[in-house]
């Protein structure tokens, strides 16, 4: 590697998470396009840096590391940056949030866009689950907005912290990628998280993550299909 991270990326993927903090933290960085299409994530050679065949991967110097939390909390504690650092009096409050969005709202997102995966082949357990995790994701949102209200400092403050981008890459994607048929989820619904990702939206660090995926110009707060340069969401 030319660079000390490498990472295996997908536009408009959970990848664009970790995107977003290495802009962030100004951390030099290769990428590689995972084909989507071409269903690269299943080949063997990207089973080996992730047996579950999910994007991101991001290569370091200590080996691959997958799933979006683990590579976060990982690049907060190597570069002591977009979070409270291990003792910090508010460590323990960041790390239950990080892991409420990565363990309870992800998968209710990947639920909302991969019903089949969970219900089966049957259209109507897969419509009966997308209802209800509709519900579930507007619930957990609704938590991370009275969270936004709070006046923490690793969360919705003056400067982004790993949560934000987190939460912002959601908010977005609910917007685009449910079935058909599950009613639209409108960022509007949680005004204190439409201020979070209409700042981000305008920070230089964050513009060049979206730039280079082609995710236009208001990607978290009128969040439209993306134009990427290479590969494809899905
Ligand atoms: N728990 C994983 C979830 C990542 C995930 O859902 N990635 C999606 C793209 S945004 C994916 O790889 N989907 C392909 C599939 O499910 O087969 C993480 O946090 O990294």
């Amino acid at each position: 590697m030319d660079k000390p991270y490498r990472l295996h990326y997908a536009p408009d993927n959970a990848s664009l998470i970790i995107r977003l903090a290495l802009e962030e933290m100004q951390q030099p960085y290769e990428t590689v396009l995972v084909d989507r299409a071409a269903r690269a994530h299943h080949s063997p050679a990207y089973l080996a840096l992730n047996p579950n065949g999910l994007v991101p991967v991001l290569e370091t110097p200590q080996g691959a590391i997958f799933e979006t939390g683990a590579i976060l909390l990982w690049l907060t504690e190597q570069h002591g940056q977009l979070a409270p650092a291990p003792g910090h009096a508010e460590r323990g409050d960041f790390l239950k949030w990080l892991f409420f969005v990565s363990n309870t709202l992800h998968p209710a997102l990947r639920m909302l866009f991969y019903p089949d995966a969970y219900a089966g082949a049957d259209p109507v357990a897969q419509s009966a689950l997308t209802t209800h995790m509709r519900g579930e994701t507007a619930r957990h949102l609704q938590k991370l907005d009275d969270l936004a209200g709070q006046g923490r400092s690793w969360f919705s403050a003056d400067s982004p912290c790993v949560l934000d981008f987190y939460v912002a890459c959601a908010l977005r994607w609910i917007a685009l990628y449910p079935q058909k048929g599950v009613a639209q989820l409108a960022v509007s619904n949680w005004p204190r998280l439409e201020a979070m990702v209409a700042r981000l939206e305008t920070c230089a660090a964050v513009r060049a993550g979206i730039d280079a995926e082609g995710l236009g110009p208001r990607p978290f707060t009128a969040p439209d299909y993306p134009n990427p340069p290479e590969g494809s969401p899905i």
